[in-house]
């Protein structure tokens, strides 16, 4: 059976995190492996604390477990502190991992902040290089690229900016786009940007009405668990995309707040 891992914090509510990113190697037929970076207290509205992990107890248990399963996939989603980003580098440089999904996540969709200051400096020189993707969203792209993204050509030009730090290929997802410029306001579409240096490849989509939680997590551990199933980059984002799709139109309303996905 095929392996991915995932490299991330813990959610409670199995929405967004190694919860949900387990979930969803599951439903692509690929056994999910963990290694937890961070916990978050939280719920469908509120992320109302973070603890972080000692860098030197993931570094042992990412050592632990790939001397023993070498994982075909592997994503890091919220690692939150500087240590955590270095013990993550470490190990998928020293054991040569490959098929590496960064999610460069800096915020929740509740709003909280979900990376400490200068992690994500170390992220884009320490982990990006190592990347077959990386998966910001407009905002992420925005802050990594220091690109002030207001329209489709500025996120064409954030993806070239991104590229130039190591990836192999850039995905800018879309979930987001409405809210870019004012032009937009009030729009409905999706639009996925993926760039490889090469071509820009635009896939665009229909907006489902309403506020998800996971949305990024589950998009990206997607892809991760197509890559280690021998897919193309290509070919992942398109079986993501329908995926992506179903998740979200058949989403529960199970807390107060944001709608959980169908994972
Ligand atoms: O969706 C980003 C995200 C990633 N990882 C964890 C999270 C969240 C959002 O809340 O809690 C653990």
């Amino acid at each position: 059976m095929k392996t991915a891992l995932t490299i991330a914090g813990s959610d409670p509510t199995g929405g967004a995190g190694i919860q949900a990113d387990i979930k969803v190697f599951s439903l692509f037929g690929v056994y999910g492996l963990s290694a937890v970076a961070a916990l978050t207290s939280q719920n469908t509205y509120e992320v109302n604390a973070i603890l972080k992990v000692d860098g030197e107890f993931l570094e042992k248990q990412l050592n632990t477990l790939v001397s023993d399963i070498r994982p075909d996939a592997v994503k890091t989603g919220m690692l939150f502190s500087i240590e955590a980003v270095k013990a993550a580098a470490k190990i998928i440089k020293g054991y040569e991992l490959e098929n590496l999904v960064i999610d460069p996540v800096t915020i929740s969709s509740t709003g909280a902040n979900l990376m400490e200051d200068g992690a994500l400096d170390i992220l884009k020189e320490e982990l990006f290089p190592l990347a077959k993707v990386i998966t910001p969203n407009i905002y992420e792209a925005a802050a990594i690229s220091g690109v002030n993204i207001e329209n489709e050509k500025d996120i064409e030009r954030a993806a070239m900016k991104l590229k130039q730090f190591g990836p192999e290929t850039v995905i800018i997802t879309g979930g987001h786009f409405d809210n870019v410029g004012k032009r937009r306001a009030g729009g409905r579409k999706t639009m996925e940007l993926v760039y490889n240096g090469k071509n820009v490849n635009i896939i665009g989509g229909e907006k489902i009405k309403g506020e998800y939680h996971g949305t990024g997590c589950a998009f990206s551990a997607a892809i991760t668990a197509c890559l280690a199933k021998g897919m193309t980059v290509v070919e992942a984002v398109k079986k993501t995309k329908k995926f992506m799709n179903t998740a979200i139109k058949n989403a529960h309303t199970i807390g107060k707040g944001m709608r959980l996905l169908d994972v």
